[in-house]
């Protein structure tokens, strides 16, 4: 009896320990963009790493990204130094082709009219199990507003206007998608800020 409850409980074990391995399996992908929370000013340039961590690691057959940005306050500018898709108005993915040796390349493109961007890349042949930055947004900060949101879209089409990450068995992969937020700061406040750091240094002045 002794031996058959301990048959019985390495059974559970056994497939508890199933059931925990491919919960991992379906949200060990996470994406994120960085930093998660900035201040710019209006006028200035500023960049959003699009970030995916992979620590299981799995292979990844495709990535679709889909992400929104409210274009009253922000633009995409074109970075496409080294990339694989150029035409247009793109996200930069050049310099983290060796962490993502996607071998095929769907789409790069964002709209400045609808607030969208969207970048899908896929792997037939090479083995892609990066982690890290696969593509940075550089945007111009147009107008001052606070916590302007830049999102993952999940809209669970696995379309275009999705976000996923299909492993090699073609199981969506992804778990958390996190967007940022970005305060575009007015340049009142920016001369507001001079006149009082001017404040701190006019009494020091003085003492001489
Ligand atoms: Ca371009």
């Amino acid at each position: 009896m002794r031996v058959k409850l301990s048959n019985f409980v390495c059974s559970l074990i056994l497939a508890f320990g199933l059931v925990l391995t491919a919960e991992a399996a379906e949200g060990a992908v996470q994406l994120s963009l960085q930093p998660s929370t900035q201040d710019v000013g209006v006028g200035s340039q500023f960049t959003l790493n699009m970030n995916l961590a992979n620590s299981s690691p799995e292979q990844l057959a495709s990535l679709n990204v889909w992400l929104s940005f409210d274009p009253d306050y922000l633009e995409v500018v074109d970075s496409d130094a080294g990339n694989w898709i150029t035409s247009g108005t793109n996200v930069l993915d050049g310099p983290y082709h060796t962490a993502f040796d996607w071998d095929f390349h769907d789409h790069n493109t964002a709209n400045n009219t609808t607030g969208r961007i969207g970048y899908g890349e896929g792997s037939f042949a090479t083995d892609v199990t990066g982690s890290g930055t696969f593509a940075q947004i550089k945007f111009l900060a147009k107008a001052p507003v606070l916590n302007t949101q830049i999102d993952y879209l999940l809209t669970g089409t696995g379309g275009l206007d999705d976000t996923y990450v299909y492993d090699i068995d073609a199981d969506n992969v992804l778990g958390e998608a996190a967007g940022a937020a970005v305060n575009v700061i007015p340049e009142p406040l920016t001369v507001m800020s001079l006149i009082v750091g001017l404040g701190g240094i006019l009494p020091l002045t003085r003492k001489k």
